[in-house]
């Protein structure tokens, strides 16, 4: 590399990215259309992650880059605040319809991190409200992820992500995580052990006095730990326990939103009704940020009570409702409602699910987790040396051409719904080539 470009890479500090290795050898993309991407030294790469869970529709869709032109050009900004703009309206009232039960009112953000602080902040501000102001503490989960602010931080359960940054919120606890349950190894679809673990929110409880809870926080299924998937009767289980303690129920979608388990949300999938759901990511199908965060209707109405001329909800962003964003949301729906690929993923989940577990017999593979158009394949990890071999799979399958997510030692796979049943198996052929490679 010579010393111009090197000084051209020294300047941007990337985000959860191993600096120094990717300077010493950098990896860029250049462009991208459909399922591919292209590097920039004219190498095509298949996209087996979405982006990062995020592109659903796939790359360089013509309706949403058409759309997004169109809107800069005619409205590029309004104002946020005390203003509008006719497509958030829309969007919202659009996904409104997409959304499970009566989760019917959309404050919009521009990211997954920032949907879930909104989330906590109208849980606690709704209480309050409702005179049960005593509910203030947040309840997470173990490895959980709920992006990297304050708050999603505190009730996030990753402890690389929480460690290095101090005491966080206070009055945060976590519930035990559901992951490498004994008897669920290879499970296809939910596995079936577990559901009480759902009962250590009792144990919560009971600890802190349930009136001092105001919500819990969970993914449905959770991506960045890893691919845990819920024991079967689990989040029944949780939802009941919160409904005997008048404690808020939040989803976090920002993965699971938008198709990747086939159907609209997991809140749709799994037929359990949450109060609040976080969204971002394939909102727009990746294209402009944007998160949505759904709240039940009557959470909604609990705030339009006071003065007409005063905020209800002293909360928002500069780019809420952004014209560009609200512009690719809509085609990005567009495209979902057209190609049904809301619903693919349960339309070739079933091919997906056997071709990934096909993988089992591959080397190192300890247990492989299917969901949905998700897999994870955890591997085992080289002694003393965790992530190690994972991270050594995604650079050896970036060389292979195609592009994968490591997290810990568990490789993550999420790809844009429009995948084609080729294009399935070429992934998996191309990671029992990695698998076969590592040491
Ligand atoms: N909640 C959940 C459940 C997420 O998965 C966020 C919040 C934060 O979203 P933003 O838009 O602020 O990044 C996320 C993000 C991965 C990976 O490969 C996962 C995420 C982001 C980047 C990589 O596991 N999830």
């Amino acid at each position: 590399m010579d010393g111009g470009l090197r000084n051209s890479l020294e300047a941007y500090w990337m985000p959860f990215t191993a600096n120094r290795q990717f300077k010493a050898a950098p990896r860029l993309f250049v462009a991208a259309k459909d399922m591919h991407y292209t590097t920039a030294d004219g190498r095509q790469v298949l996209d087996g992650i979405a982006g990062l869970w995020c592109c659903n529709a796939g790359h360089g869709r013509q309706k949403i880059v058409d759309a997004v032109s169109r809107q800069v050009a005619e409205l590029d900004y309004s104002p946020a605040f005390q203003m509008g703009h006719p497509k958030a309206f829309e969007l919202a009232s659009r996904l409104a319809g997409l959304m499970a039960g009566d989760l019917d009112h959309v404050f919009f953000t521009n990211s997954g991190s920032e949907s879930v602080e909104t989330a906590l902040k109208i849980a606690l501000a709704y209480h309050r409200i409702r005179g049960e102001g005593h509910r203030t503490r947040l309840i997470g989960r173990e490895k959980g992820y709920h992006g990297v602010n304050f708050g999603g931080m505190s009730v996030g359960g990753i402890p690389a992500n929480r460690r290095m940054f101090g005491t966080l919120l206070a009055g945060v606890d976590h519930i035990r995580h559901t992951h490498n349950v004994p008897g669920n190894e290879f499970a296809r679809g939910l596995p079936p052990n577990g559901a009480e673990l759902a009962d250590d929110l009792e144990r919560l409880c009971a600890l802190h006095d349930p009136s001092t809870i105001a919500a819990v926080i969970v993914e449905p299924v959770a991506g960045s730990a890893g691919v845990i998937l819920p024991p079967k009767g689990y989040l029944e289980r949780l939802r009941a326990i919160c409904d005997r303690h008048g404690i808020l129920l939040i989803f976090d979608e920002v993965i699971t939103g938008f198709g990747r388990l086939g159907a609209p949300f997991a809140a749709n999938y799994f037929g359990v009704q949450p109060d609040i759901v976080t969204t971002a990511k394939g909102l727009t199908s990746g294209v402009v940020p944007m998160g949505a965060v759904f709240v039940r209707k009557e959470i909604h109405d609990a705030f339009m009570t006071g003065p007409e001329h005063l905020i209800e909800f002293f909360h928002g962003y500069t780019y809420s409702g952004h014209p560009l964003a609200c512009a690719a949301g809509l085609a990005a729906l567009d495209i979902y409602e057209e190609e049904e690929l809301l619903t693919r993923a349960s339309r070739i989940g079933a091919l997906w699910a056997d071709t990934m577990h096909g993988l089992r017999d591959a080397r190192h593979v300890i247990d492989i987790r299917t969901l949905g158009l998700i897999a994870a394949i955890e591997l085992e990890p080289i002694a003393g040396a965790p992530t190690k071999r994972a991270f050594t799979a995604f650079l050896k399958a970036y060389e292979k051409g195609l592009l994968i997510r490591t997290t810990g030692d568990i490789i993550a796979l999420s790809p844009p719904l429009i995948i084609s049943e080729e294009q399935i198996a070429t992934m998996a052929e191309t990671l029992r080539e990695v698998l076969g490679e590592l040491d």
